[in-house]
This record gives structure tokens, C-alpha cells and sequence, in this order.
């Protein structure tokens, strides 16, 4: 690891308030060098705290941290925050199992206000920290950290409508970079543009000071005239100013890359006392060219490949297909044949794999911006209007838009597909972007059809399903490859139905394993160890989530010894749970278990490494089978001799 001479000594905020500016690059070069070499080795976000590194360092030279409250919105920003707040050394450990989350966590640190990882959040939360302080007296201030991406979320609106209203001394500092993940979108946005592009009020009142102090004796009438054109500069430039029109004062946009300036901005807003936005422009990736020639490139980076020693050991074989491509394919194929289709997102078209969609219908592409409950409900309208809506959006950020399925999708049966990418075990990114929740949050919601296809061939026909449905249809799949193309994955889908994937014939004493989604490579895994051991396991993929076809499920079910449900999903509120339930209601006592994900909140680990937590890996599964097998003849066993004991 490189050698800083600076960095390493702030270990807590007061620390820097006695740097030289000299000293403040040198520091600035430094976090960035430990940024760079850290998300490369363990994955990050790169490109957004490359952008925020000045602004932090000023920021914790301006207030006192954490009497002084700063929330970071979405919180992928702030490892400049960590690496100033004594986090120096966990650094290293961004983002693995046991280790430093690369989101704000209250559990880390008493400089970490609010956990977060989901955006627009920030302005509600400072300001409730804002009032809650207050009435017991406090008289510091509460800094919200805000994108100008996260800023057009709803949430951020409706705070800031709320905060207008309090009048309350909120600060918000806008960390405008002109980029979400890829390019903003919105008219708020191209709002914001125009206030940075245009030469600012400050640049404007800079260049005035200037020219006043070149003259060399003004009198009173021209400092008269001066003040009237500094008055009128204001106006020019913040006559329509959304932010003084809400009840906000504005400063900005100041250079989010000079901290001498932000500092002066900063002791300024102390002395505001009604609710204030600074907004400061930054560059997204700066100090490493290539995220700033591509940061949405750079939002996001996986841990690069550990060099292989030896040139033999090189896996040649192609990477296997994702499934989030095998749907960003599937969906530009149904385009061609449908011109009905149009394809939306909320600031993901790159993650979601709907980049050649973008490129290809331009015109039937909508990225709607971080608004998924917007998103959802436009969606609908589309499908009123006759079109067939295939909405793009994280599991994990579908939480934001319950309602909006139940209310407008749903109950007047619109046939809208949302389709829910990273759903079950997600890597790197910790407990808010776990995406264990949709199977108990939309399962049972009347009229929905939802799948879990596994590979190309599933995706295909799901969403060919999807195209015929006159309802809503939810598709759901893990960040996980493909499934190998095979003739049982091929089979065409039967309504509630699923298909087996091994299934041997005439066995006895059988145990079935189900497996929803991804899981299904685990559950081969455990059929195979369990067949080494002479305990014979067939597996059926279930494909629906809704409808379920429960006769034909719980006639399959009466043909085994035991049956293993396995699920990518929070276990409690599940479809295993349902089924548990159908069979209770049908009187139908099957030797049935149910596995998934416990209920607890799952960190930051590999998504390997969360299937082992979780117990769903194949060896772990296998070993369960054997238990529960070994429970079960023991209970036959005391049962034959409790009958015996009777005779
Ligand atoms: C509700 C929600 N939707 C989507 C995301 C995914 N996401 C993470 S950061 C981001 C872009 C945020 O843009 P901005 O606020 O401008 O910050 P920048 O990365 O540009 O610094 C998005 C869309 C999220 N975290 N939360």
C-alpha cells in the first residue's frame, strides 16, 4: 500500500483545521490515491467520491462534526467522511464480509448520522435531526449532502417543500456534477444546468469586486451605481431561482474543488438563519482521467482480477451470460415484433441492460429519472394509452413503489411488467440493497403474475408471457449468470407451474428440492452430494411465484418423503411460507421445509459468501436434507415403537 505522510494523522475532524493550504493538497492527493487503489482492489463507488473530496474536507473544516450534524444522501459519497472520522485503516476492508461498509452505518461511527444507500432521503432526515436537536435546545446546524441526481426523487421534493415551510436554519449543500449514474435527467435538471453554465451570480459579484477595486477614486454616486448593478446581477441571475422562491436563501454555484472558497460560503451560512442552499458544482471522477472522461463508467467498479501467477492457470473459457444481459437482449427482440413496447428505467439503464434498448428506440426509451414510485404509476398511464410498459428497476429500490403497484397498476389490472433486476442476495452493497423483500411484499397482490426465470431460454419465454398478459406481470432475477441452456429449462411455461430439472424414475424413499431463481445451481449442488450418499434427489424448478397451480404442487409434493423449499428470498413471508400455509389449509401433512433468508438485516460480503450465511450453498442445503431426513426416521422409528409398546 502507498506511503501518505498526511493522511494517516486525521484521524478525527479537529485534526485538519490546522492545515496549511499546501498541506490541504497534499491531503486531497492522498485520499484520492487511497480511493483509487481501494476500489479497485475491493469494488466501489468511485467516480462520485473522487467528486466530493474537497467538498468533505471543507466541510469538516467548517463545522464541528458530529455535534454538527452531516447526512450524506444515498451515502455512497462519503469515504472521504470515513477516511476523516478515524476510519483511516477499516478503509481497507471496503466492502467485505466483516468490514467497512461502503455506505454511512450509525453502528460505525458517531459521524455516521444516518444509515443510508438508497437516495433522496438526506433533506427529510437532516431536517428532522434539525428540529428533534432543536426542541431540546440545540444551536448547532444540520448539513444535508445532496446530488443534484438525487435531488429530482420525490422525497427530496416533498422535503424540501416541508423545510420551505419550517423556515427552519436547514443547510443543504447540492453537489451538483451534472451526472446521476449516467446523465441526469429532468427538467430540474436542465434547470440546474443553466444555473452552472451560464456564468454564476458569484463569478458575476467576483467580477465586479474586481472592477471596483481597479477604479481608482469613486465617489458616492458610483458606489451608488456599483451596488445597483450588484442588485441587479442578483436579479439577472436569480430572478426565477427555484430554491429563494421555496423560501430557501441561495449561495452558488461556488467551485466544489476550491476549499478556501467553500470555507468563506460556509462561514457565511452559520450565520443564516432560515433555510439555506449552497449549491456547488463538482466533477464527477475528478483526478483520475479516465472516470472523468467516463464517470457513469466509473459510478460503480467491480474488484478488478487478481492477476493469475501462472499463464496456464487462465480460464479461456467465455464468461457466461448475465442475466440482466440475457433481459436487455430479450427486450430489444421483442420491440422488433411488438412496436407496442417501450422500456423504462429510474436512473439504471446501464445496470439494468438497457443500453442497446436506449440506443436502438430512443423513442420508446424512458429513463424517468431516481422517481421509481413516479416511474411506476407513468407506467400505468402508458399501458391506458395502449402501450405494453417493461419497467426496469433494482428489487431493493421496488420497495419505494408499493403503492404505487397495488394502487395504480394493480387494482385497475394495467398491463404493466415491472421487472425487478438484483432481487434476492446482492453483493457488495450491504443491507439497503439487499434484494430479499419483493417476494412478501408482491407476491400475494391479486392479478399479478410473477416469474423467476433462470437462463436465456426462461427469460425469453417470460417475457414473451409478459407480452401476452392483459395484467400486471413482475419478473424477477438475481445478480447471478445464466443457468446452462437445457431441454427441461426449455419447456414452455405452464401457468403456476414449474419444471424438473433431474428426476429420476421409479426411486424410492425420494426427497424433492424446489428451487425458486438463482438457487437452483445450489440445489443441483446438494442433489448431487446427497446422491453420493445413496439419498436419491429430484429438482424442480418452480419458475411462478404467482399464480400457483397448489392441486398440481401439493399432488407433486405427495409423491416424496420430504420436500426442501428453497428460496432467494427473506424466509418469513415467502412463497415457501405459502405454500406451508396451503397445505396446512388443504389438511395435506407433507414432510415439507422451507429455507431462505433469515430475518435479520444481511450486510456487505460477496453473493457467494451471503449464500453460505445464509445456509443455502449446496453443501450446507445437503447437510440440512440429511438432518432433517435423519430427524424424520427417527421420529418413524419412536412412532413404530410407541404402536409396538401399544400391542
Ligand atoms: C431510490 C434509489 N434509486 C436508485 C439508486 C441508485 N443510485 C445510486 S447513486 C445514483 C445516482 C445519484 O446521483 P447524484 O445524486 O447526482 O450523485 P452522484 O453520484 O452524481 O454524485 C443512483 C441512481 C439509489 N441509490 N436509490
Amino acid at each position: 500500500m502507498s506511503e501518505f505522510s498526511i493522511l494517516p494523522g486525521m484521524n478525527n475532524p479537529a485534526a485538519l483545521k490546522s492545515l496549511s493550504s499546501e498541506e490541504l493538497k497534499i491531503l486531497s492527493g492522498e485520499i484520492r490515491e487511497y480511493i483509487i487503489e481501494t476500489v479497485h482492489r475491493n469494488g466501489g463507488h468511485m467516480a462520485s467520491n473522487l467528486g466530493a473530496v474537497e467538498l468533505t474536507i471543507a466541510l469538516h473544516r467548517s463545522f464541528n462534526s458530529p455535534v454538527d450534524k452531516i447526512i450524506w444522501d444515498v451515502g455512497h459519497q462519503c469515504y472521504t467522511h470515513k477516511l476523516l472520522t478515524g476510519r483511516f485503516e477499516e478503509f481497507r476492508t471496503l466492502r467485505q464480509l466483516n468490514g467497512m461498509s461502503g455506505f454511512p452505518k450509525r453502528e460505525e461511527s458517531p459521524h455516521d448520522i444516518m444509515n443510508t444507500g438508497h437516495a433522496s432521503t438526506s433533506v427529510s432526515a437532516a431536517l428532522g435531526v434539525l428540529v428533534g436537536e432543536q426542541l431540546a435546545g440545540f444551536r448547532g446546524r444540520a448539513i444535508a449532502v445532496i446530488g443534484d441526481g438525487s435531488l429530482t426523487g420525490g422525497q427530496a421534493l416533498e422535503a424540501l417543500n416541508y423545510a420551505g415551510h419550517l423556515g427552519k436554519n436547514l443547510i443543504i449543500i447540492l453537489n451538483d456534477n451534472n451526472m446521476s449514474i449516467g446523465n441526469n435527467v429532468g427538467a430540474i435538471s436542465s434547470y440546474m444546468s443553466r444555473m452552472t453554465s451560464t456564468g454564476s451570480y458569484i463569478n458575476m459579484r467576483r467580477f465586479i469586486d474586481r472592477a471596483i477595486s481597479t477604479i481608482p477614486f469613486f465617489g458616492k454616486a458610483t458606489l451608488r451605481f456599483v451596488y445597483r448593478l450588484k442588485r441587479g446581477a442578483k436579479s439577472i441571475f436569480f430572478k426565477e431561482n427555484l430554491f429563494t422562491d421555496l423560501g430557501f436563501k441561495y449561495i452558488g454555484p461556488i467551485d466544489g474543488h476550491n476549499i478556501e472558497r467553500m470555507e468563506k460560503v460556509f462561514e457565511v451560512a452559520k450565520e443564516v438563519n432560515q433555510p439555506l442552499v449552497i449549491h456547488v458544482a463538482t466533477t464527477k471522477g475528478k483526478g483520475l482521467t479516465d472516470a472523468e472522461e467516463n464517470p457513469a463508467g466509473y459510478h460503480g467498479v467491480s474488484p478488478k482480477a487478481p492477476e493469475k501467477a501462472d499463464e496456464s492457470e487462465k480460464d479461456d473459457s467465455p464468461s457466461a451470460q448475465k442475466l440482466t444481459e440475457a433481459y436487455g437482449q430479450t427486450i430489444v427482440k421483442a420491440a422488433e415484433r411488438d412496436k407496442n413496447v417501450v422500456a423504462l428505467t429510474a436512473a439504471m439503464t446501464s445496470g439494468t441492460g438497457l443500453k442497446e434498448f436506449s440506443e436502438t428506440y430512443p423513442d420508446r426509451f424512458f429513463d424517468v429519472g431516481i422517481t421509481e414510485p413516479h416511474g411506476i404509476t407513468y407506467a400505468a398511464g402508458l399501458a391506458v394509452a395502449g402501450r405494453k410498459p417493461f419497467i426496469s428497476i433494482y428489487s431493493t429500490f421496488m420497495q419505494r413503489a408499493v403503492d404505487q403497484v397495488i394502487h395504480d397498476v394493480a387494482i385497475p389490472h394495467l398491463p404493466v411488467t415491472i421487472v425487478m433486476d438484483r432481487a434476492g442476495l446482492v453483493p457488495g452493497d450491504g443491507e439497503t440493497h439487499q434484494g430479499i423483500y419483493d417476494i412478501s411484499l408482491f407476491k400475494n397482490v391479486p392479478g399479478m403474475t410473477f416469474v423467476a426465470p433462470v437462463n436465456q431460454s426462461e427469460m425469453e419465454m417470460a417475457v414473451e408471457l409478459a407480452l401476452k398478459s392483459r395484467g400486471p406481470f413482475m419478473i424477477r432475477y438475481a445478480k447471478e449468470s445464466c443457468y446452462p441452456e437445457c431441454a427441461a429449462l426449455s419447456a414452455p411455461f405452464e401457468s403456476g407451474r414449474g419444471v424438473f430439472l433431474s428426476k429420476g424414475e421409479g426411486r424410492e424413499n425420494k426427497t424433492l428440492l424446489i428451487s425458486l431463481g438463482s438457487l437452483l445451481t445450489e440445489a443441483e449442488t446438494c442433489a448431487g452430494l446427497l446422491e453420493k450418499k445413496g439419498i436419491s434427489c429430484d429438482v424442480y424448478n418452480m419458475r411462478f411465484i404467482a399464480p400457483l397451480d397448489i392441486d398440481y404442487l401439493l399432488d407433486l409434493v405427495s409423491n416424496y418423503n420430504l420436500t426442501v423449499f428453497v428460496e432467494d428470498g427473506v424466509k418469513t413471508g415467502g412463497l415457501g411460507e405459502k405454500i406451508a400455509a396451503a397445505m396446512l389449509e388443504h389438511d395435506r401433512n407433507f414432510h415439507f421445509r422451507y429455507l431462505g433468508a433469515p430475518d435479520e438485516f444481511l450486510g456487505q460480503a460477496t453473493r457467494e459468501e451471503l449464500i453460505r450465511m445464509c445456509g443455502l450453498d449446496g453443501k450446507s442445503l445437503a447437510g440440512r436434507v440429511e438432518e432433517i431426513l435423519h430427524n424424520y426416521r427417527f421420529e418413524e422409528v419412536v412412532k413404530q415403537v410407541r404402536n409396538d409398546s401399544w400391542r
